[in-house]
């Protein structure tokens, strides 16, 4: 082939096998703090058609359709019979919103592809404010067309994303239509393999928010460490006097600011930059949030025109050798892994009080801690943990093989991260950003996640960053962690299921653990499956005895074997569903780690857990 002609094919390719990205641009930069705006809840029942043929997106030459053409535009068979139009929203079934497809209808329990889902309402926009349409999180994959017009896709299922949509709504009948795909893909966040369920649909809240035309975007108020006065020992002692500091974000333009927290005496007024980012800083004596005590301010933030409320907690996380400090003092992180799947059903949370259900749990077992696996969870339950005293590591879906070199992939992997932090800056019970579960070790994956770590260090520098490693063999009995990206993390934090994954129980008794680094110890997850109910020896995989026994044993190996534990995550908190679980009678598509069964029973392992909680409390 001659080169003009190598050229036309190359070309020809090019044009037919890029995506059409007409308005299927990246959303708005993130409002945080959504519940403190002023919204229109589009909750509730949305009609929804399931597509697994993308019919209402191309063509049966995989041509896409204009947004005239397809389901976008919310047409009807009924609009006009002598029509060829073989939909209609209208005549369709409904799903709630928010929430998971699959426990809604049987005939979703399984379903991976795409479905469309149509919410038609009314609205009156005013002049002058902006709007803004808000997703808590849809899984995996939507585009978004409000009116008939495509106006944004995201990427990522657990993130919140938002765009912006005034003058696109009109005074009257609105139409929002979303795609949602949630099909796994090799190359997504996570990849196509893991294990929990793969709930597709619109699983978090959607809103209109309205704003003035110039609005506070976002903001990050956060605690120096040093103190700049100390306590004065007096008839009623007083918490030392240290430097509250932040940043607010305009977004239209560059109004004064202030920043009052009236409970400190706090009322700082500052000009932003060009660029509409106001800093500030203020002495203050804030009494320091603790798992004890977990005390939060009124945080108040205006400008002419537009203000928002937070509650907001003050303290600082550090390490010191092998020892995380909270407020400049040790101390042990008693936890629990939780997957975001509800006590009832479970299918994903999609209440405050599902929330609690689960914290409350944790409470019960004596926990300061949760390990809000493998996703970032609603913004709910972060802060109800944080109301609740939970210090809480919160992660993103980067778990197992993903594609390492695909730029698209780490692209994807990076605003998911930016899109968790942003959201949960302002949460004080946040200690740990975690990047990745469980990675097999490569020169990419290292460089990979080196990167996440260094994004979310640039991000937000007073957090600690980790990852959920694996252990190494270093003699017959003896394990150590030398993944290279401990050179990176601040936790030597890693996954172990001696007793489990291992070959017997004894495993653990034989087992003893050497670091060759000096940094808190953190076991991210250990455990064991039983059905709840199931009875026999405590050889018997499965049984109740044998997990608690499981249980035991680790518990023993990490007091007395594991130098420099400052803290752990047992897998997990309750029975979830996952399709790599195909043991009939037993699992039934659960994975049966739970310290709870699905129905919310304790298993004997929560008390036995229970009970080393309690002594470490006591100490
Ligand atoms: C792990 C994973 C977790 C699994 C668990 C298990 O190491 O991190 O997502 O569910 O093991 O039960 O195998």
């Amino acid at each position: 082939m001659n080169k003009i002609a190598t050229f036309g094919l190359i070309a020809a390719m090019l044009a037919f096998s890029l995506p059409v990205f007409a308005g299927e641009d990246a959303p708005y930069p993130q409002i945080i703090n959504i519940d403190g705006r002023n919204c229109t809840s589009l909750n509730g029942q949305w009609k929804f058609l399931v597509d697994p043929y993308k019919l209402g997106y191309h063509n049966y030459h995989q041509v896409p359709h204009s947004d005239a053409g397809s389901f976008f535009a919310d047409r009807s068979f009924d609009d006009d019979r002598t029509k060829l139009i073989e939909y209609s929203f209208d005549r369709a079934a409904e799903l709630r919103v928010p929430g998971d497809w699959n426990t809604q209808y049987e005939k979703l329990y399984y379903y991976e592809g795409n479905i469309w889902y149509r919410k038609a309402f009314d609205f009156a926009p005013k002049d002058g404010m902006r709007y803004f349409l808000y997703f808590g999180a849809v899984n995996y994959s939507a585009i978004v067309a409000i009116n008939g017009k495509r106006v944004a896709k995201h990427l990522g299922g657990f993130t919140p994303f938002n765009i912006e949509v005034t003058g696109r709504l009109r005074d009257g009948r609105n139409s929002v239509v979303v795609l949602v795909d949630n099909t796994r893909q090799k190359d997504g966040i996570p990849t196509d393999n893991c294990d929990w369920w793969n709930y597709g649909g619109i699983t978090r809240s959607v809103k209109i928010v309205e704003v003035p035309a110039t609005f506070i975007r976002d903001y990050s108020i956060q605690l120096d460490k040093t103190v700049l006065g100390k306590a004065k020992k007096g008839r009623k002692p007083q918490p030392e006097v240290r430097r509250i500091y932040g940043q607010v974000r305009l977004d239209g333009g560059c109004n004064p600011v202030t920043i009052a927290i009236p409970e400190l005496g706090v009322n700082a007024t500052v000009i932003p930059d060009a660029n509409g980012v106001a800093r500030f800083e203020a002495k203050a004596r804030p009494e320091l949030w603790t798992p004890e005590k977990p005390k939060l301010y009124d945080v108040q933030i205006s400008i002419a025109g537009d203000d928002v409320s937070d509650r907001i907690g003050f303290r600082y996380i550090e390490t010191d050798g092998d020892k995380i400090l909270l407020n400049g003092k040790p101390v042990f992180c008693r936890g629990i892994s939780i997957h975001e799947e509800s006590a009832h059903n479970s299918g994903r949370i999609t209440s405050v009080d599902e929330c609690r259900e689960l914290l409350e749990w944790a409470k019960e077992l004596g926990c300061n801690f949760v390990r809000l696996a493998h996703y970032p969870h609603n913004e709910d339950m972060v802060r109800l943990a944080e109301e609740m005293g939970l210090m809480v590591w919160s992660e993103i879906p980067a778990y197992w093989t993903i594609s390492w070199t695909n730029p698209a992939t780490y692209a994807n992997a990076v605003n998911q991260l930016e899109e968790m932090i942003t959201r949960d800056i302002n949460r004080c019970n946040i200690v740990v950003w975690s990047v990745a579960n469980e990675t097999p070790v490569s020169e990419a994956r290292t460089l990979f996640l080196s990167r996440l770590i260094a994004r979310a260090r640039e991000l937000d520098p007073t957090r600690l960053v980790s990852a959920a490693m694996e252990k190494t063999r270093k003699g017959p009995n003896v394990f150590t962690v030398d993944d290279p990206l401990l050179a990176y993390t601040d936790l030597i934090s890693f996954n172990q299921y001696q007793g489990w994954y291992s070959s017997s129980l004894d495993d653990c008794d034989l087992t003893s653990w050497t670091f060759d680094q000096v940094k808190p110890v953190f076991i991210s997850e250990f455990g064991a499956g039983a059905l709840y109910g199931n009875h026999g020896p405590v050889s018997e995989r499965f049984t109740e005895e044998y997990m608690a026994e499981c249980y035991k044993r680790n518990i023993r190996m990490m007091e007395e074997r594991m130098p420099g534990l400052a803290g752990t995550t047992p897998w997990v908190l309750k029975d979830f569903r996952s399709p790599r679980r195909a043991l009939t009678g037993i699992q039934d598509d659960f994975n049966r780690k739970g310290v709870v069964s699905d129905k919310g029973e304790k298993k004997q392992a929560f008390f036995v857990l229970q009970n080393w909680y309690s002594r470490l409390k006591a100490k």
